[in-house]
């Protein structure tokens, strides 16, 4: 039964009910009782620590005002909801997207001051949540940013890591990884201890028959953990509609320690199982685009989708609808293949516990999930081993094996002359032990399965999805580019550039309606448009240099070209390209007189990103790249010509300061590895060129903003393969500049050469799997177009507001509204209008 206030007494609630501060005097009033009360700090001991806390407090109170009038009104309405299950968000820092989507970032700036302190200090006090590796968790962030502004009632499911991804060091040109403990201070968490979930690892599945003649099975004798839920507000921008992330965090479930042995004197023993238990939500898993099949991650898996599950099916039968109705309320998207264990657990739910059979309960699950493919990388392709499933998940495994023996029956009545085909589309992989491929489940589960940009959406029905286009046909497979919130990546990374598109389109609407943008291309020839964006850029420059001295002592001077390529250190995404490519320059300009010097484009190379910590290869780039910085910046003969940075620990708030100031961005993957890219649309949005290869959503940018406004270069996704071949039996020949880059590294001019031979051997001898010998000598060349085209500053700056324009498709909002419309099936539920409003 739930708890409700009475009838008469509701007068008094509503008389005192929380209410949101509406002016300047009251948010500094909230700030002021936040830090003497809450933090029991005062006006003589306030740092801007707790300024920042008491600033995040008040703002944390509206927004779960508004957060409870949400739920409220869904819970009242109980529309059909959005759950995105995803193990990643990579959300950043919540304080400044919290007062621009509230719009009192004005005010509460005016109160901070009056208080004594800069609003700039403050919002740099808060540590990002780094709750994801790269690309895949930024996506799930912007989603909830879109679907909160969009009215969709909408919730995201995850785990609530102690440590998010590792805080990168530098150390003698080395990564080294730092534990990052976010936790410390988290305002914008509210532990929801009355929701605890039993969640059953291990055991074994008995079956029974009931007095009717019914089978059951049930799953028993397993070990017991809990998971309880952490709720972090998710606020639309311009609408009161305030969504919910729930992460999950892992408890013993026998409290705190085991009694029995505790009074037994066995100490240690009495919290191990405290320690074992808290393990499961303790720290994300570093590798973006790769699985490692570890216990510990599976265990992670089925306790978060577990979790999830039970609380989704608690709030259906809350509503006592029909199960039938069950996908008609809900719509459960997959991120990935990480929560494809959702599947069995619904389909066990549904028969174990609530006796529907088996056919009703699958046709229930197939349309309630969907799911999002994001890579073809086969080392990103997840399989779980049979007896690793067998010993933690017993009844899901014998679940997996009905889903498959249904299935593979039902392809061969349809498919019988095609005998390979049972193999190749079976979940399990009959190797040595056998595995269970969980994008094959996933798409078995699912009534719809989407890639994240064309190429790729292409790629997948063509490659790993190929037989399953042929069994079900193609209108199950989607496509649906990627995109970013322009609140975060325009609004709040670059407010001035922000500022100045409202001054000329009349109005912020643009920050709702992306495609208003192409408005701007009317002011092409507006001189004082042209003048304040440029110096909005050079500012922007400004202040990154700013930042690269502080924290990496570097000096660059701002008027150079900003060549950045920022993203996760990985093979296919090339960055051994750029390097090879600085290399080349430098030798370039060593070999150059004065004279021809004076004609070359300075130009700074900026490199940002983390390796997975097992990544032998990664690291070694990163190596490269700060020898190669070391040894560039200390030449006095090359001066400001040419500057190397590498910048440390990469994270959702360096990339707003990062973003807004590039010339060029890199984005530079061997054709038909990268997915989509994200940060591309990023760079773009802000007044930033592209150079890139024919792969992911640089495709698409193309086509929005024309061919002569990006460089592209590069084979093409369709050669990768014969190119790929030749290398082995073709022979292989090097680019003779590439020849010589390897020489001066193999010559130790970068220091000890050994430690870049496996490098340099991946090209001239094991296959150059990523084709940077067949790619560079294009790189070079179209790196030597942009510093020509650079020189010409005022058809540059024609091309990137063109650009600017013409990147409306690119917004997340664009995104949701296609998932809503082709995967989910949903209408947004708007707020409804308060009184006198
Ligand atoms: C990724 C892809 O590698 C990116 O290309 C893509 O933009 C992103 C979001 O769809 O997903 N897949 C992955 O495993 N990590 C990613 O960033």
């Amino acid at each position: 039964v739930e708890a409700s206030i009475p009838e008469p007494q509701r007068e008094a609630w509503k008389k005192f009910s929380a209410q949101e501060f509406s002016s300047k005097e009251e948010f500094e009033k909230e700030v002021v009782r936040h830090i003497e009360t809450t933090l029991a700090r005062s006006l003589f001991n306030c740092d801007e620590a707790a300024a920042y806390a008491g600033t995040a407090l008040a703002f944390r109170d509206r927004l779960v005002i508004e957060w409870n009038k949400t739920q409220q009104n869904q819970t009242f309405a109980d529309p059909k909801r959005v759950y995105y299950l995803s193990l990643e968000f990579l959300m950043g820092r919540a304080l400044d997207n919290a007062m621009l989507n509230v719009g009192m970032k004005d005010i509460a700036k005016e109160g901070v001051s009056d208080l004594g302190f800069r609003m700039e200090d403050i919002i740099s006090q808060e540590r990002d949540a780094a709750l994801g590796n790269g690309g895949l968790g930024r996506l799930a962030a912007c989603f909830l940013d879109s679907l909160a502004t969009l009215n969709y009632p909408a919730w995201g499911y995850a785990l609530r890591y102690r440590y998010g991804i590792f805080k990168q060091e530098i150390i003698d040109g080395y990564q080294v990884e730092i534990p990052d403990y976010w936790l410390d201070f988290n305002p914008w968490e509210f532990p929801r201890h009355d929701v605890t979930v039993d969640i059953q690892f291990y055991g074994n599945v008995r079956k029974y028959m009931d007095d009717s003649g019914k089978q059951w099975s049930v799953w028993e004798n397993g070990e017991i953990v809990n998971a309880v839920a952490y709720d972090a507000p998710i606020p639309g921008y311009g609408t009161k509609t305030t969504n919910n992330l729930r992460l999950w965090s892992s408890k013993a479930s026998h409290g705190e320690f085991d009694f029995t042995k505790f009074n037994s004197g066995e100490y240690e023993a009495s919290v191990a199982d405290q320690q074992r238990a808290e393990t499961i939500s303790a720290v994300l898993y570093p590798n973006d685009s790769l699985e490692r099949g570890k216990e510990l991650r599976l265990k992670q898996q089925y306790f978060w989708c577990a979790a999830s599950l039970s609380d989704i099916v608690r709030r259906f039968k809350k509503s006592k609808k029909p199960w039938s109705e069950f996908p008609n309320q809900v719509a459960i998207q997959l991120n990935d293949t990480h929560p494809t264990l959702a599947i069995p657990e619904l389909q066990r739910i549904l028969i174990d516990g609530e006796g529907l059979d088996w056919e009703e309960a699958w046709s229930i699950v197939q349309k309630t999930f969907g799911y999002t493919n994001h890579t073809v990388l086969p080392e990103a392709l997840e399989k779980w081993s049979v007896p690793l499933i067998q010993h933690l998940l017993p009844r899901h495994l014998q679940i997996i094996y009905e889903i498959n023996a249904r299935f593979l029956q039902w392809v061969e009545k349809n498919f019988p002359k095609d005998r390979d085909m049972l193999a190749s589309v079976s979940i399990i992989e009959e190797t040595q032990p056998k595995m269970v491929r969980m994008a094959y489940l996933a798409v078995i589960g699912s009534h719809k399965v989407n890639g994240v940009a064309e190429l790729h959406s292409d790629l997948i029905k063509t490659t790993i999805f190929k037989d399953f286009v042929k069994i079900y046909g193609p209108d199950k497979f989607t496509n649906v580019t990627n995109g970013i919130t322009p609140r975060r990546w325009l609004h709040q990374a670059n407010p001035r550039l922000s500022e100045l598109f409202a001054s000329k389109l009349g109005g912020y609407d643009f920050l709702t309606d992306l495609t208003l943008l192409h408005k701007l291309e009317n002011f092409l020839d507006d001189k004082d448009f042209r003048k304040e964006f440029q110096e909005i850029k050079y500012a922007n420059k400004v202040r990154l240099t700013k930042y690269i001295k502080e924290a990496q002592g570097i000096s660059v001077n701002p008027a150079s070209l900003f060549d950045i390529q920022v993203k996760r250190m990985h093979e296919y995404k090339r960055q051994q390209l750029n390097v090879f490519g600085v290399i080349h320059r430098y030798l370039q300009l060593k070999d150059m007189s004065p004279e021809e010097r004076k004609k070359v484009q300075p130009r700074v190379s900026i490199f940002g990103g983390k390796a997975a910590p097992g990544y032998w290869m990664a690291k070694t780039v990163i190596h490269l790249i700060n020898q190669v910085s070391a040894v560039v910046n200390a030449d006095k003969d090359i001066g400001d010509l040419l500057k190397v940075v590498f910048l440390e620990d990469y994270n959702v708030s360096k990339a707003e300061i990062i973003v807004p100031a590039s010339d060029i961005s890199e984005h530079i993957s061997t054709a038909g590895t990268e997915a989509s890219g994200t940060s591309n649309m990023k760079f773009v949005l802000n007044g930033g060129l592209v150079i890139g290869t024919c792969d992911g959503a640089n495709i698409e940018i193309t086509r929005e903003v024309g061919e002569d406004n990006i460089f592209l270069f590069g084979n093409l996704a369709e050669d990768v393969e014969d190119l790929r071949h030749a290398h082995f039996y073709g022979g292989f020949e090097l680019d003779p500049q590439l020849q010589r880059v390897f020489d001066v590294i193999r010559n130790g001019q970068f220091g000890d050469a050994g430690q870049f031979s496996a490098l340099v051997n991946s090209i001239v001898e094991h296959g150059d799997y990523y084709l940077v010998s067949d790619d560079f000598q294009s790189y070079v060349e179209t790196q030597n177009k942009i510093d020509e085209a650079y020189k010409n500053q005022e058809k540059w700056l024609t091309k990137t507001i063109t650009c600017v324009a013409r990147m409306g498709f690119f917004s997340s909002d664009r995104c949701i509204e296609e998932y809503a419309q082709e995967i989910w099936n949903t209408e947004p539920l708007p707020p409804p209008k308060e009184n006198g409003a």
